[in-house]
């Protein structure tokens, strides 16, 4: 037998509530009990507006995009085209030609390091990350690092999982070159005061670098009042798909930056001689690009577009408030960050029960939740724990699903306490 079977869709619900019965994904029983996912900062589930969009394209409108001059390439083109400016929209940048699609964060900070560094960075050059970065904010600038003769400068947390603001402020400095953060810790849930760190890193002349893969899905992004150099985001975590994502930058930047990966579309003429480039912002899209996925990240956006945002913070809070309250009814918790800004992301251990345990009971129960390092081993060992469970909330969860988290928490603490 599957231990997975469908289950009706509610009713009628009003407010934010009403935006459950848009995933259709989460009307399914697992292993018997209804779906409770919480998983949604590794992942987020799709609204059917967003499936719907990309099977029309794919039935009808499929084809390569920038290359045709026939019907269906001028459509695609016209869908990836429009998608752009769906994007450009949406976090506010001042152009399309600031909105390169990439697979995802991780590629769209490694364009960054890989590309900007080969201008900006020198020996005695600094790189400035913090303690709480996902491994891909980490990793790319190790590596550019390597090449570069620059020094990876790290900026420490607090045993809350904030960032130690007076250390950001003094290991910045006039050989800071870019300074590369995160909005919203993904292993912590921490909210950065990202607008002050880009005020004072843009003080001493340093570049700023967002990654902004937990921010997109609980906050509207407006690249132009942040002011920062850099954002970089996911399809997949905006409740759009996999294999699309974003990064902006600044036009004059992307315009003085070399090309990240070298092949078609990204060029203007090609002789064995020289190559000469295109402009932005087909210079960074080398190659034939996710069509389907960005005509589903613009579905996205278009669905996003109808949230209230600030009903969506305030919903998130509410189910931020009632899982550390649940979750601290049981003997042996711990919870790993516990910062006074935080989205809706609670990590946490339950005595010595091994994350993964508690992650393959909670499963029989129906509910999905992460454990692991969640790529940030950095933060693992700052609060000295080798793996969390990581339960994460959208705008389409609900109390019921925070209950059904702790019912299976209760029973793997009888079973391994
Ligand atoms: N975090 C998580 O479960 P990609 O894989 O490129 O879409 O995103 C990478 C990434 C970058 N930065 C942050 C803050 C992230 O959270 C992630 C992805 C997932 O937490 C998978 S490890």
């Amino acid at each position: 037998m599957s231990a997975v079977s469908d289950v009706a869709r509610p009713g009628r619900a009003t407010g934010i509530a009403a935006r459950r019965a848009d995933f259709p994904a989460l009307f399914q029983q697992v292993h018997g009990k209804p779906l409770a996912y919480l998983d949604s900062a590794a992942s987020a589930q799709r609204p059917q507006a967003v499936i719907d969009a990309m099977v029309a394209h794919e039935r009808r409108n499929h084809a390569n995009v920038h290359r045709g001059v026939h019907q269906l390439s001028q459509r695609a083109t016209d869908a990836y085209e429009g998608a752009r400016d769906k994007v450009r929209d949406y976090i506010n940048a001042s152009g399309s030609d600031e909105i390169i699609f990439t697979r995802g964060t991780t590629e769209s900070i490694n364009l960054v390091a890989a590309s900007l560094g080969k201008i900006r960075l020198g020996p005695g050059d600094e790189v400035l990350i913090t303690w709480m970065e996902h491994h891909s904010n980490i990793v790319p600038w190790q590596m550019i690092c390597e090449q570069t003769g620059a020094r990876l400068v790290v900026v420490p947390i607090n045993g809350d999982g904030e960032l130690d603001m007076e250390a950001f402020h003094r290991l910045l400095g006039d050989r800071t070159r870019i300074v590369a953060v995160v909005h919203v810790s993904n292993a912590l849930g921490t909210i950065n005061p990202v607008q002050e760190i880009i005020a004072a890193a843009h003080g001493v002349g340093a570049l700023v670098l967002l990654d902004g893969a937990q921010a997109t899905p609980h906050m509207r992004i407006d690249v132009q009042s942040l002011d920062c150099d850099f954002y970089a985001l996911s399809g997949h975590k905006t409740f759009g798909p996999t294999g699309i994502g974003v990064l902006y930058g600044k036009r004059a930047l992307l315009d003085e930056m070399p090309p990240y990966q070298g092949g078609g579309e990204m060029i203007r003429t090609v002789t064995f001689e020289k190559t000469t480039y295109n402009a932005l912002p087909c210079k960074f899209e080398a190659g034939t690009q996710n069509i389907t996925g960005a005509v589903g990240l613009g579905a996205a956006i278009d669905y996003l577009a109808g949230v209230d945002f600030a009903e969506v913070a305030r919903h998130e809070a509410d189910l931020l408030d009632y899982a550390t309250e649940r979750l601290s009814e049981l003997p042996g918790i711990r919870l790993i960050g516990t910062a006074a800004a935080k989205a809706s992301v609670v990590s946490f251990t339950l005595g010595d029960i091994h994350a993964h345990d508690l992650g393959t009971v909670v499963d029989m129960e129906g509910v999905a939740i992460r454990t692991g390092h969640h790529c940030a081993m950095p933060v693992m060992e700052h609060f000295g724990v080798p793996a969390t469970a990581r339960a994460s909330f959208a705008l389409y969860n609900d109390r019921g699903d925070v209950d059904q988290l702790v019912t299976g928490l209760h029973r793997a603490a009888e079973l391994f306490l």
